[in-house]
């Protein structure tokens, strides 16, 4: 049964909980039945800061009406965490519920030509949904390799693709916008061929015209079109689904290629922030999750469709920026994108399932992308086995904002761009070195002889990760140390069955 109450309840509680339903029923939650299974749409930005949306920055510079829209209409979780600071393990860990650090990838993140990461024998949420009788589609981003060779083929269909991992359909981009190749590609193959090359794009900041790699593209590929394009394709599923198979639930997977580099904010966005090309291109991010909301509501499945926002790491937005355009990106968190505080991979989580998701509800619950898994899971009434979603944990009762045992996670792993790991249980938080292990200035940091070798920092009291608290507690740096381990050896983090 999914997302029962927690057993402290006994059948006295209980029956007094029901009964309280059946009287109030408008202000009680109830878990849904599995016949009666959304549609569900996971929507992705890519390098979006917790303190983009106003719904969760009051200061925030950018318009973002319809993120906002759907915090106002759904749930909004304050300490919501990617499983890594970057792309690839992000991807990873969402798709399986599993942490990306137990594979071959232990640092950084796959390039254009990387083979694929996941085992096709994989469980991933689109597979679950797919057997539970969901149409599925990925579009966007893929960033999780393709093919088998050390050097994806592009000239021939890919084996695996997005299509082998429980999609029906995909259409997309292989890695991010700045990598090459520049194709698109459809299901298991590229729609067009890269024979043609780019020249490589400088930096927004550097005064360029957006940043990318050179390198081969497919004929008049133009990296401005990307995220029109997929929207599009997006709308496009969704209206299909709609209109033919009512009785057919779907599962979009939406991974965005923005606000990512290069910048490339057009009309009606372009100047529309206060916050540069950046903010620009947040709020076409913005726009296009508009696009979508619209689709629902035009065909008339929003009241049936639940609906999450969130990004797969933090804002690429160091203090000088938030200097120069008095936007702090990242929410006042310390550090940015591919670093191990908090400003690295803390991020903005919304969801709405009109009916089910209280309206205007605000968890401080601390969730993780992997946990995805067992919350689909829950939602559609699948059991999951010992060998899927090793590191997912069921967030459904908070999501709901149904009585549950706080918190849901025992701890949570974080991961940086270097490798660098951290473990958070409750209020603390321990980092296994010195550093930001990402992109902020110094990555890692020698220490000395007499200096504590990682950080530990108390989050309820020092939010921003200031005081350096690892020699004041050892036996804190011990349990969690411990604890750390064990997650490592025993391949899981959430209890088995
Ligand atoms: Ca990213």
């Amino acid at each position: 049964m999914p997302a029962a109450l927690p057993s402290r309840f006994s059948p006295v509680v209980l029956a007094l909980v029901v009964a309280a339903c059946a009287l109030v029923a408008s202000g009680c939650r109830t878990a849904p039945d599995p016949a009666d299974r959304p549609n569900v749409i996971l929507i992705m930005a890519d390098d979006m800061g917790q303190g983009d949306p106003s719904a969760y920055n009051d200061s925030s510079k950018i318009p973002t009406p319809h993120i906002d829209r759907l915090a106002d209409e759904g749930i909004r979780f304050t300490d919501a965490h990617t499983p890594s600071s970057v792309c690839t393990p992000t991807r990873y860990g969402l798709l399986t519920g599993r942490y990306a650090w137990r594979t071959a990838l232990k640092r950084g993140v796959l390039w254009g030509y990387s083979p694929a990461l996941i085992d096709t024998q994989r469980t991933t949420i689109a597979s679950l949904l797919n057997e539970q009788g969901y149409a599925t589609a990925a579009v966007g981003k893929w960033h999780l390799g393709l093919g088998t060779e050390d050097s994806t083929d592009y000239s021939r269909p890919f084996q695996p693709s997005p299509v082998d991992y429980g999609f029906d359909m995909f259409f997309g981009i292989p890695a991010s916008l700045d990598m090459e190749p520049y194709v698109y590609v459809d299901g298991d193959r590229v729609v067009q061929a890269p024979t043609d090359r780019v020249g490589r794009s400088e930096h927004r900041r550097q005064g360029g015209g957006g940043f990318w790699r050179a390198g081969p593209a497919a004929p008049g590929f133009a990296h401005v079109d990307v995220m029109p394009r997929t929207t599009d394709r997006a709308v496009d599923f969704i209206n299909r689904q709609a209109a033919a198979a009512a009785d057919r639930p779907f599962f979009l997977y939406l991974p965005f290629s923005a606000p990512h580099t290069p910048w490339l904010p057009t009309a009606p966005y372009a100047d529309t922030s206060g916050a540069g090309y950046y903010g620009d291109f947040v709020a076409q991010v913005d726009g296009a999750v508009g696009r979508v909301l619209d689709a629902l509501d035009q065909r008339g499945v929003a009241e049936n469709t639940l609906v999450i926002f969130t990004s797969d790491n933090g804002a690429h937005w160091p203090e000088a920026d938030i200097d120069a355009w008095g936007h702090d990106a990242n929410n006042g968190w310390r550090g940015q994108k591919a670093d191990i505080w908090e400003g690295g991979h803390r991020v903005p989580f919304v969801a709405r399932w009109p009916g089910h998701v209280p309206p205007g509800a605000v968890s401080d619950e601390t969730i993780c992308l992997t946990d995805m898994m067992a919350t689909l899971a829950a939602i559609v009434g699948a059991d999951l086995d010992r060998d899927e979603g090793e590191d997912s944990y069921n967030v459904l009762p908070a999501m709901l904002q149904q009585p549950y045992d706080t918190p849901i996670r025992e701890a949570t792993v974080h991961h940086a761009l270097d490798g660098m790991f951290a473990i958070r249980q409750g209020p603390w938080k321990l980092i296994e070195g010195r550093g930001s292990g990402g992109f902020t200035a110094p990555q890692r940091r020698e220490v000395g002889p007499d200096e504590p070798a990682g950080q530990l920092y108390h989050l309820g009291r020092d939010p921003q990760e200031t005081e350096n608290l690892y020699d004041e507690h050892p036996e804190i740096v011990e349990r969690l140390r411990t604890l750390l381990a064990a997650y490592r050896e025993q391949g899981h983090s959430r209890p088995l069955p």
